[in-house]
């Protein structure tokens, strides 16, 4: 965008008097961020109404990302950004005598998402945009996100995130494009005109979708896509059937806030209310759009294709061939054909508990037709495949067994393509957790490996390494991340390595600040910063971490005069409310934290952060400031992980199982250049099977574990009498299922040689240096672009993004 400075400090001035009608100069941070972010969203209206037109005039594919989570962050940089007018502005505001860093804090972090995968969403939304891809994400405007987490007693305790509070300048409200959603009531067979029975549906519950649309801004590129979240309102013809508050409530509560588990299927109504309400909302709207085009419906596969963001979305299979059956009269064969070849399904876990299965009794009710149709699609699946399989192998890809709507099966069965996100994953997946579809449907089944955004995780969350980078190697790794590899060039150049180890203190220094002044904490910011950031989660192993700090606590009460290398042990994570043996862990790391933190004898040597409320905006803080990251869940668990990859573009050290896209990361890194540890996938299926695996022996025979252990139950921690017995017993007598104890030493060994290399600075800024020139295989432009060519097959709308992407890799 062209924009000068002057420019926009007379336009900038004007629209915030033409807001508020006084000076800006008695103005608060938030009402200038306000009058900001709305005069941005003018400045790039006419790109973003052109976009969308050019998608509809020219008739290019787009694809429809559905995703009950997106977790974007803070817009307002990332938009100057991509706007290219990051620098124009910040000096403009400068000269107005205000406060960019200021204004930039005051926008609240969209909490639409719990984790992984909500935040993936947000990356490939910017990936999707900055290579002029036509792509639009479709979700939940909640009105209240993921809760705020506050620690009380160092429990955690969840308050509302009413996120809309002062308003949100980024969405648009188009009541115009509002659909209708039906819930509940029955279906009969009425004789339509051409005396065919066609199902009509009775008594049904209406409830009127209104998307609010977010532009997403592509780098430097003039693309604006489109992100629709939609919020669920009474039709206001239906306002008469509404007699009480509860009533009322009832239709406010489907879009009212997001579920907090992540990776654990609750099995709610309302959330199956949810994910039909944002489903059939996205594809009506879809539907909508496409009659636009004129085009036949055998053509849809060929102008549109729709991504369900793991199972949440997958009524969006029966719900595309309930509008072509019973709105458009397609026969069932037309439809289903078409509905396989527009629908994809990513799988983002292997955990039992976190598939989604709904009963029977409840998808019928709220769902009647809904459920019909899955049932014909099952009927039809079974009977297929009988001859083919045989019985054993065709009833266990039943989309309905057992009392159930199971709906990976639902998913899988109703879609051309169905992808994990590593590699390993993506292995287990079809040679164990989803074999049996594997063995019918082989070629559905590929491989996409998770990426962040570089934007976002480089080059707005640590801009000083960002300019230590362009002035190394230039600043074509911004379109083409694959040329961040040109930065190993400089391994052996001390005044790269001494500058990245001088980039990296200065962020610690902001970070310890920021302990200093919100938590009362103050931390060396030359000790070595060690971060362990994602939802707490029995398999991610915090536990593991708060194993090896008591560890490293007792050598130094042991040992006062002990010359060990300072450490700072910072966490990040939020519990799932009703995830209770979770609760207990943040419990436990907060009470060591009261006990070391205020140790004399200690000091320097250990402290722990536990920060409150980690998301999107802490992670932009603490990334940079990271110097090992710690990625320890069990083998075989972690389906990918993100975190990971963006420690490591900011130079943070890996110390990991061979976990995810952790071994890729390996791959890419080098052996020399990361921690590996413990046991790997092989390992802990042959142990689970065999039934070999006793912790308790292994208690009782490693005298240094048993000492750690014991400070769980023997009053070492104080206030923890509850939980520290119920984390030892789950450890020692309930069988360790995430094989804690067994990985322990390998784990403290690992702990041991980063200590060692710590203390060479030029090795340690080295191994940092390979990191960092090592991962821009895992920027989500390289993700997206195998999205696009192998699953959406759309195209690029920008000329030249073939010749600047994807040369190398
Ligand atoms: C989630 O964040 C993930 C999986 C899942 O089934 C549900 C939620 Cl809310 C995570 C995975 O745990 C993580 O490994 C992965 O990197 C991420 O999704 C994105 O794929």
């Amino acid at each position: 965008m062209d924009l000068t400075k002057k420019r926009f400090k007379e336009e900038f001035s004007q629209t915030f008097e033409n807001m508020y009608a006084f000076d800006i100069k008695n103005s608060t941070a938030i009402q200038q961020y306000t009058a900001l972010g709305n005069y941005l969203r003018f400045s790039y209206s006419d790109d973003w109404n052109k976009t969308n037109k050019k998608y509809l005039n020219e008739q290019v594919k787009q694809v429809y990302y559905f995703s009950i989570e997106f977790l974007p962050g803070r817009m307002l940089k990332s938009n100057l950004l991509n706007l290219g007018i990051l620098d124009t502005v910040r000096d403009g505001l400068v000269d107005l005598g205000l406060d960019f860093e200021e204004i930039v804090k005051s926008e609240v972090d969209p909490g639409l998402g719990n984790g992984g995968l909500g935040r993936l969403a947000s990356c490939f939304m910017d990936s999707i945009a900055s290579l002029g891809l036509p792509g639009n994400g479709n979700g939940i405007r909640y009105r209240y996100g993921l809760f705020q987490q506050k620690f009380v007693d160092g429990y955690q305790v969840e308050l509302p995130d009413n996120w809309l509070r002062n308003g949100n300048v980024w969405e648009v409200r188009k009541e115009n494009k509002a659909v209708t959603v039906r819930f509940g009531g029955q279906v009969g067979l009425v004789e339509a005109a051409n005396g065919h029975l066609k199902p009509t549906y009775f008594n049904t519950q209406n409830i009127l979708a209104v998307p609010y649309d977010t532009g997403m801004v592509g780098y430097q590129n003039d693309v604006i896509n489109n992100l629709r979240l939609w919020s669920a309102e009474i039709p206001p013809e239906e306002e008469i059937h509404y007699h009480t508050i509860a009533e009322r409530e009832q239709v406010n509560q489907i879009t009212e806030v997001l579920y907090p588990d992540d990776s654990n299927h609750e099995g709610q109504t309302l959330r199956l209310r949810q994910e039909y309400f944002f489903t059939s909302a996205g594809i009506q709207s879809v539907i909508q759009y496409y009659k636009q085009t004129g085009l036949s419906w055998q053509n849809f596969p060929d102008k549109i294709a729709i991504h369900i963001n793991d199972t949440h979305p997958s009524l969006a299979i029966p719900e595309l061939m309930r509008v072509l059956l019973d709105e458009e009269d397609l026969s069932w064969e037309q439809a289903w054909e078409i509905t396989k070849k527009t629908m994809s399904y990513t799988n983002h876990t292997v955990l039992q508990e976190a598939m989604e299965k709904w009963p029977i009794d409840m998808v019928k009710k709220l769902l009647p037709r809904i459920y019909q149709v899955i049932e014909e699609i099952n009927r039809r699946h079974i009977e297929k495949k009988l001859s083919l399989y045989g019985s054993d192998l065709t009833y266990r890809t039943a989309i309905i067994a057992d009392g159930y709507v199971k709906m990976a099966h639902l998913a899988i069965v109703g879609s051309h393509s169905v992808n994990g996100v590593a590699k390993l994953h993506t292995e287990i997946l079809m040679h164990d957790v989803l074999n049996d579809f594997y063995q019918m449907y082989p070629a559905k089944f590929n491989n996409k490996t998770n990426g962040i955004t570089q934007r976002r995780w480089l080059h707005l969350a640590n801009e000083e390494l960002t300019k230590l980078i362009d002035s190394k190697i230039g600043t074509d790794w911004k379109t083409n991340p694959a040329e961040l590899k040109l930065f190993k060039a400089f391994i052996a150049d001390q005044e790269t390595l001494d500058k990245l180890g001088t980039i990296k203190l200065v962020n610690k220094e902001k970070f310890a600040a920021y302990t200093k002044n919100e938590m009362g904490i103050e931390i060396n910011p030359e000790a070595l910063f060690d971060v362990q950031i994602k939802r707490l989660h029995a398999y991610k192993r915090q536990l593991l971490n708060v194993l090896h700090i008591i560890d490293r606590y007792l050598k130094i009460k042991e040992d006062p005069t002990l010359a060990i290398q300072p450490r700072v042990f910072i966490f990040g994570a939020k519990a799932a409310p009703s995830y209770s043996y979770a609760k207990q862990i943040i419990k436990l790391i907060n009470a060591l934290a009261e006990l070391i933190n205020n140790d004399q004898e200690v000091d320097d040597k250990l402290k722990i952060v536990f920060v409150e409320n980690y998301g999107v905006s802490l992670a932009e803080l603490i990334i940079p400031a990271a110097e090992v990251s710690e990625q320890i869940s069990l083998a075989g668990k972690e389906a990918s992980g993100t975190s990971n990859m963006k420690l490591m573009l900011n130079g943070a050290l890996t110390i990991a199982t061979l976990d995810g896209a952790n071994v890729e990361i390996r791959d890419f890194v080098g052996e020399d250049n990361l921690f590996l540890f413990g046991l790997n996938d092989q390992e802990v299926q042959i142990l689970n099977k065999n039934g070999s695996y006793h912790p308790r022996e292994i208690y009782e025979t490693n005298p240094r574990l048993k000492q750690v252990l014991n400070t769980l139950i023997d009053g070492t921690i104080p206030d923890i009498e509850m939980e520290g017995r119920v984390i030892f017993d789950s450890l020692v007598y309930h069988n360790d299922e995430y094989f804690l104890l067994k990985d322990f030493d390998s784990y403290i060994q690992a702990q041991e040689e980063i200590d060692l290399l710590y203390q060479n600075k030029t090795k340690w800024n080295q191994k940092s240096l390979m990191n960092i020139a090592s991962s821009g295989p895992f920027s989500a432009d390289f993700t997206i672009q195998r999205y696009a060519e192998e699953i959406w097959k759309i195209d690029s709308q920008l000329i030249d993004v073939h010749q600047k992407l994807f040369l190398t890799e």
